[in-house]
């Protein structure tokens, strides 16, 4: 047995590989900085971040993007020793791949590809060819053959296979298995009526013949269910022959609301004896999957603190876009991360210095000790829930007619409020964001005291539904001038993340009903 999801929070459109019994898996990233986080596993269940493809503002120029923009899916293939990551950065230059021999370390710079749409996935043929299929319009899924070594486009692209009619056939993959080609795709977008879809044919070009119980996996029709949006997979065969899917879906919470965002989650997938594949004996993918599983390998826990010991960051944390190395600093005050407030405010498509790790857990609490005076009016530093630029909360210390105050504030759209404000001491401060599936409650402690409820905020209203976005919410220290730069740095002595209590185990279903 195993849980669902194997990769929670924001981990959407995961790409596996496997290289003799080790198994590695890259995400989307979007606006956040470094991008593509890699994982590694030993069981396709526990995974654990070994670091990002892209790390280098040259690898990915995201300068003021759009937010849900930026980096899209990716792929991650190995080959002859080396593993290529293909994505696209719709924000600036299109799609492209990296490469390294040692996928811990740092990745080649950009090889840029000359194909439009967006998922590019790498494909390396029997005969030495290699090809390369993303989406594109008119609607369908296009390939060409390039020079590995350049990514000069060998032949012009075109449609191998418009998918089953549904909309957006996206995130393809190409595999040679039983003398046949077998591409997987998704359709239906990547909200509630995603799908995957699978077609085979003898030939890398087509023509593809379709899977005669194509969806072979979806919820669309699973209304209710704890598990949306299921689709965006990648096959794998595992080392001892068993294989599996990896995809993405959500866990809407109240109704249609999801805020962790899409996540990584694993299937099995078993063989027709025509050679079609089958998606966990068509019974969709559930958060407590009852099956025989690879020997399980779990890593060893990461402390709940992060204490800011080291020069470096840990892997959980991202930048908002690449950020201007004048905000943040691990060593000016070593064994704090200080960060100096720039004029950018969390309102601004930019950059303004904040640092956030996602939010993996419905129930979890965050808590950080903040050393901060503000000198002038408008100074501001704190800890942040943050959607986008425009649907964020947070809790923060700043200064009001030369006065401290800690402030809770609110934006949902163009709704802004400061929602709770109290005077209070100079003097290190201890914030906390308690996390429920339906609601933030954020408090604050003096030291050696208890701790001070200020203000509450929903969910809901930083849920991708209502904020229109990829991504997923993030829990993160920041801060501003509001305008102007600030005088005084923010220095946080640790940040703590605790997953709450898990939700109750829901009933494994036995009589489960065939649901296409
Ligand atoms: C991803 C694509 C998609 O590249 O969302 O809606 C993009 N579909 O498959 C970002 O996750």
């Amino acid at each position: 047995m195993y849980s669902n999801p194997v990769i929670s929070g924001f981990y959407p459109d995961p790409s596996v590989c496997r290289v003799g019994e080790d198994y590695y898996l890259v995400t989307t990233s979007c606006e956040y900085f470094p991008g593509v986080p890699i994982f590694h596993s030993r069981d396709l269940i526990h995974w654990r971040q070994i670091g990002h493809c892209l790390t280098r503002a040259s690898q990915a120029p995201l300068q003021k993007c759009a937010s849900s923009q930026g980096v899209f899916a990716p792929s991650i293939r190995y080959h002859d020793g080396t593993f290529y990551v293909t994505t696209t950065n719709v924000s600036a230059g299109g799609n492209f791949y990296v490469h390294t021999d040692d996928p811990t370390g740092e990745w080649s710079e950009p090889i840029w590809i000359d194909l439009q749409g967006i998922d590019p996935s790498l494909f390396f043929d029997t005969d030495g060819r290699v090809y390369i299929a993303a989406n594109g319009h008119p609607s369908g899924i296009y390939q060409c053959e390039i020079d590995l070594k350049t990514g000069q486009r060998r032949t012009e692209a075109r449609c191998i296979w418009r998918g089953t009619g549904g909309r957006f056939p996206e995130a393809p993959h190409l595999y040679y298995l039983n003398n046949s080609y077998y591409l997987m795709i998704a359709e239906g977008g990547t909200e509630y009526g995603h799908m995957v879809t699978v077609a085979r044919s003898t030939s890398p070009w087509g023509p593809f013949e379709p899977c005669p119980h194509n969806p072979i996996l979806t919820h669309r029709n699973r209304g209710f269910h704890p598990i949306q949006g299921t689709g965006h997979a990648d096959l794998i065969e595992a080392h001892d022959g068993s294989w599996w899917n990896v995809l993405l879906a959500f866990r809407p919470y109240g109704g249609d609301f999801h805020h962790l965002g899409r996540e990584t989650y694993l299937a099995p997938v078993s063989w027709t004896d025509d050679g079609w594949p089958i998606v966990n004996h068509h019974r969709g993918v559930e958060l407590i999957m009852d099956t025989p599983t690879l020997p399980q390998r779990p890593w060893p826990g990461e402390s709940s603190r992060d204490d800011f010991d080291y020069a470096m960051l840990r892997l959980c944390w991202n930048f908002l876009r690449n950020p201007y190395t004048r905000d943040w600093s691990l060593t000016d005050r070593p064994g704090w991360l200080r960060l100096y407030g720039s004029p950018l405010t969390l309102d601004a498509q930019d950059s303004p210095a904040v640092i956030g790790r996602r939010q993996q857990h419905f129930s979890c609490k965050a808590r950080s000790l903040l050393d901060f005076t503000p000198q002038c009016d408008g100074e501001e530093a704190g800890l942040v829930v943050l959607a986008n630029e425009k649907h964020h909360y947070e809790i923060a210390l700043t200064c009001l007619d030369s006065l401290r105050y800690i402030i809770v504030r609110r934006r949902i759209g163009d709704l802004v409020a400061i929602v709770a404000q109290e005077t209070v001491d100079d003097g290190q401060v201890e914030l906390e964001i308690q996390a429920s599936p339906e609601m933030y409650t954020f408090a604050y402690a003096l030291p050696g005291q208890p701790s001070h409820t200020l203000a509450t905020g929903g969910t809901r209203y930083l849920s991708s539904e209502v904020v229109g976005s990829f991504t997923g919410v993030y829990l993160g220290m920041y801060a501003t001038g509001n305008g102007r730069a600030n005088d005084a740095p923010a220095d946080f002595d640790w940040f703590e993340y605790y997953p709450g209590r898990p939700l109750p185990k829901p009933v494994i279903t036995t009589n489960v009903n065939n649901i296409f």
